[in-house]
């Protein structure tokens, strides 16, 4: 196939960078099987970027040529970007889940959150005003042919993946893999950004309860007397899942009407904390133990929230306060921050 444009390349490069961008996000959301699709759409997407990388690598080698500012920026984006392609690839197939210790789904989000600066600063900086023509039959059906292909290459790779019985064919819907289901001393713990693991002395704990009826404390010995079991799967946007037997309190046998609420706030000792749709609650567990034992420091002594179809960063540690809030549960940060 003959090189496209310039102009081709750098739009259809742009557009699938978005898309990979925003799917990965998704993909970071997606708890449930209906999140599939888009962990799928992230992986067609990187395979578009993948493509266009020979075409742009000649619209580079002429715009290096220019010695414009900026291009050393320009190419640690560049070294970014192949980090983040090489990462997402060496941890999805499973040649490569670490590098030195570090989860390689970690250092992909980390090199992608790095290079979006760059990123924004090179289409703001070498700028190309729309055109009319940017939208004819011609570039869309080229555009559609180069995701079509995109998602061949994709589904060539998962089979290639499947052949040669790498560990990346043993991954769960949301791309993670299984690492100490029943197990939770094999767990990994995991802090999302910069919380530190809390100390708590089991007498003074208590767990703040705001409902209808008003607020109340609860002592440990008060939420681990339920005793209710449950079995669900924690999976972390880090890459991966363990399936436990949860015990502890039902939230909804905690609240005392839930009023006109509209959310449930999920507050960590650290600080830490997640907002919830009321629907959500009747499949909420605070665990105060984990495979018949109680949790250890690390994994939310003396109690963390179970959200079972919800990824990790929902199921918060060391929890010291419920509360039914009138706020919508959407408003909040996409992710913590925190
Ligand atoms: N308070 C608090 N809760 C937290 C986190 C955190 O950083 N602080 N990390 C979350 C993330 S990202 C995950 S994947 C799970 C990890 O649980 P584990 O450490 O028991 O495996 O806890 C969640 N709960
Ligand atoms: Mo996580």
């Amino acid at each position: 196939m003959r090189a496209p444009s310039v102009r081709f390349t750098n739009l259809s490069l742009l557009l699938a960078l978005l898309v990979a961008f925003g799917t990965g996000a998704g993909a970071m959301a997606a708890g449930t099987a209906s999140g599939r699709w888009v962990v799928i759409a992230h992986g067609v997407a990187a395979m578009m970027v993948i493509l266009l990388v020979p075409w742009k690598s000649l619209v580079v080698r002429r715009g290096l040529r220019r010695r414009r500012p900026g291009r050393h920026a320009s190419l640690l984006l560049a070294a970014l970007l192949v980090i983040t392609l090489l990462a997402g690839l060496a941890y999805t197939t499973g040649v490569a889940r670490s590098v030195g210790g570090v989860l390689g789904m970690w250092i992909h989000v980390a090199a992608a959150l790095t290079l979006l600066p760059f990123a924004i600063w090179h289409v703001v900086a070498r700028r190309v005003r729309p055109r009319r023509a940017d939208l004819s039959r011609r570039t869309v059906l080229r555009t559609a042919a180069i995701a079509a292909v995109a998602g061949g290459v994709y589904a060539a790779l998962g089979s290639a993946v499947a052949l040669a019985e790498l560990p990346g064919t043993r991954r769960r819907f949301t791309g993670s893999y299984e690492t100490g289901s029943f197990q939770p001393e094999a767990m990994p713990t995991t802090i999302w950004l910069d919380d530190a693991v809390p100390a708590v002395d089991r007498r003074d704990y208590r767990l703040v309860v705001v409902d209808a009826a008003g607020r109340r404390e609860l002592s440990i010995a008060d939420l681990a007397r339920f005793g209710s079991p449950m079995h669900a799967t924690l999976d972390c946007t880090s890459g991966w899942y363990a399936e436990q037997d949860w015990s502890g309190a039902p939230v909804s046998a905690l609240l005392r009407g839930i009023g006109n609420a509209r959310s449930l706030m999920v507050h960590s000792i650290t600080g830490y904390r997640v907002r919830l749709p009321v629907d959500d609650l009747d499949g909420l567990l605070l665990a105060t133990a984990v495979g018949g034992a109680p949790l250890t420091p690390g994994h939310g002594y003396p109690v963390r929230l179970v959200a079972p179809g919800r990824r990790g960063f929902w199921w918060v540690k060391w929890v010291d306060r419920i509360e039914l809030q009138t706020t919508p549960w959407w408003w909040q940060s996409p992710f913590p921050l925190t």
